[in-house]
């Protein structure tokens, strides 16, 4: 049991009431973790000066979903639509992503952890998917959490594809109104939605570097054999740096 590798989860921050108010991680992530064989610890928001002692904690880190990015990141002014936003949890996360991928620890975004990997980047989102998207579907899914709502196409030759064995397509939850407008040098896109949104990206030379923009942490802890499988595709990644580290 001591030796599980243990994955950091950025949180957010909810206020619930005056009373009631702080980090926040949906406690999928923790399940899915768990089930995993990984031992998870939540991130909560902090100076980005705090990049390095939270780093050096962790084997892997989950950047998690949330409200949007800061516009500001991309060079866009807010649109109408656009969501509440925590800069400084923007500033946390660009600088604990640098900091893992310098220093070789994988890292997994998830929902908008995979716009701010892709804005990390150099890439631009979309910032409301129903007023800027051309024929959009239904990517904030009123079934529950657990459940697909729509179809994704795999690159095929992606790791991604690999990983699901070769599969052309794939059933994901969507719960996301942002997405990614201008892909970021150096990536590639994995999986896309039949609207033509970009659905995962891959780095094209760091397998350590993958995003999705669904939430197979809500699938996986429904029991999806698929995502429980991503899951464990990331926690061995995870030990293996481990090891050579030790
Ligand atoms: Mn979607």
């Amino acid at each position: 049991m001591g030796d599980r590798p243990v994955i950091g989860v950025t949180a957010s921050f909810v206020k619930k009431t005056d009373f009631s108010l702080g980090p926040y991680t949906h406690r999928d992530y923790v399940t899915a973790l768990l089930n995993a064989d990984a031992l998870p610890v939540i991130l909560p928001i902090a100076p980005e000066e705090t990049a390095d002692a939270y780093l050096s904690l962790c084997d892997g880190i989950i950047f998690s979903g949330g409200g949007d990015v800061d516009p500001r990141f991309f060079g866009e002014s807010p649109s109408l639509y656009l969501d509440t936003f925590i800069t400084e949890r923007d500033r946390i996360e660009f600088a604990l992503m640098k900091k893992a991928v310098a220093a070789g620890k994988p890292i997994l975004g998830i929902c908008r952890g995979m716009q701010v990997l892709n804005v990390m980047y150099g890439g631009t989102l979309v910032q409301d998917l129903p007023t800027e998207w051309k024929n959009p579907l239904q990517h904030d899914q009123k079934v529950p959490r657990k459940k697909a709502s729509h179809s994704v196409r795999l690159l095929s030759g992606s790791r991604l594809s690999a990983l699901f064995d070769d599969k052309e397509s794939l059933y994901v939850n969507s719960l996301h109104h942002q997405a990614i407008k201008k892909l970021a040098a150096g990536f590639r896109s994995a999986a896309v939605a039949p609207d033509g949104v970009i659905e995962a990206i891959e780095h094209e030379t760091n397998d350590r570097i993958l995003g999705v923009q669904w939430h197979p942490e809500s699938m996986a802890s429904g029991g999806d054999p698929m995502m429980c499988r991503l899951f464990r595709h990331f926690v061995s990644q995870c030990d293996r740096i481990k090891e050579k580290m030790v």
